[in-house]
């Protein structure tokens, strides 16, 4: 019979002894962090567009079905995010990695949403697993290339509506995004990782690394069942690092950590990463 582990801490102050000495710390986030600033998560209620849950179009299958239908989706997201703002969880994150870098002290944040909110909030020590929603990838040349185009194409204008009867905009092949690398033309996709595509090695290498050093692993807003990032807070814990899962609710994940702090992670988030007694006293070198 596997050792049942105690029930998670959700003593605060237990958590910041531990956050006062932690000189390398992992953020692992999810949808969560951004439902705050009104972004809809992958789950919960806000899980739907049309009449479709996020992960039936977040495939290549679906993609190579209907580009259009895929495309107005993840244009629908885009111009979304013009009227979202990064939230308190967020701003204490890169806040908090601001102020330890100042001590020597490393955080960094492992995300695995493509909304560039942590950016946007200032954190700079950021790994995007899963892509990022204002970068387009080219089938033909495989060019990257960063997009903040609103709307991405001309076709897509006014194109997106969330609402089930929305009718689809059919759009032709090649009024859809295009790449912009000299004389290529070729169609573009959104350069996110799809479920049932791997993740790119060197994100995947980089995430190891940092999980591997961190002395301190936060896990905030993530349901944990999507693979493979579902396995690196457990992971951590398994080598006896201390967690903390942020969450409005345990997850299937929770028995893994030594730490549950249930709220809205606006609200928990910062109360944990504000700056500690001994902090105060820290003088630059
Ligand atoms: C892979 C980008 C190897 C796109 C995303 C069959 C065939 C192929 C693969 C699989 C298969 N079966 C399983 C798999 C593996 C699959 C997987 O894990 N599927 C799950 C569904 C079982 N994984 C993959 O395919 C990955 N690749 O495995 O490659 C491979 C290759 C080929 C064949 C086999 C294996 C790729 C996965 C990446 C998919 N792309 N996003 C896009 O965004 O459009 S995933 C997407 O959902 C998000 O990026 C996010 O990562 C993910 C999970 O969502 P969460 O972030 O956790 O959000 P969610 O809504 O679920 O939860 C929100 C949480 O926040 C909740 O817990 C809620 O309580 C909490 N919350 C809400 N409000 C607050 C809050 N907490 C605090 N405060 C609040 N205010
Ligand atoms: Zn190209």
């Amino acid at each position: 019979m596997a050792s049942k582990r105690a029930a998670p801490s959700s003593d605060l102050a237990a958590l910041r002894r531990v956050f006062d000495k932690a000189q390398r710390i992992v953020v692992l986030t999810g949808a969560g962090v951004s439902a705050e600033s009104g972004v809809p998560t992958f789950r919960g209620a806000g899980g739907l567009w049309r009449t479709w849950q996020a992960q039936d179009l977040a495939t290549p299958e679906a993609f190579e079905r209907n580009p259009s239908l895929v495309w107005e989706f993840y244009h629908y997201r885009r111009e979304v995010m013009a009227s979202k703002h990064p939230n308190q969880a967020h701003i204490a994150i890169a806040e908090c990695e601001k102020r330890l870098e100042e001590q020597g002290r490393r955080v960094v944040v492992i995300t695995q949403n493509i909304d560039e909110l942590h950016l946007r909030a200032g954190s700079k020590n950021i790994i995007e697993l899963h892509g990022n929603l204002f970068t387009t990838k080219c089938l033909k040349c495989r060019t990257v290339e960063k997009n903040y185009d609103s709307p991405i194409c001309e076709a897509l204008r006014g194109k997106g509506a969330p609402n089930p009867d929305a009718a689809d905009a059919r759009i032709a092949i090649e009024n859809l995004p295009k790449c912009k690398q000299e004389g290529c033309d070729g169609m573009t996709r959104p350069n996110v990782v799809w479920f049932g595509e791997s993740l790119d090695p060197d994100v995947l290498e980089k995430s190891h690394n940092e999980l591997n050093l961190c002395d301190l692993c936060l896990v905030v807003g993530t349901s944990s069942v999507v693979y493979p990032a579902a396995m690196f807070a457990p992971t951590v814990a398994k080598r006896g690092i201390p967690v903390a899962e942020f969450n409005i609710e345990p997850t299937s994940a929770t028995q893994h950590f030594g730490f549950h702090f249930e709220g809205q992670c606006g609200s928990t988030l910062p109360a944990a990463l504000a700056p500690t007694e001994s902090e105060q006293h820290y003088k630059k070198p």
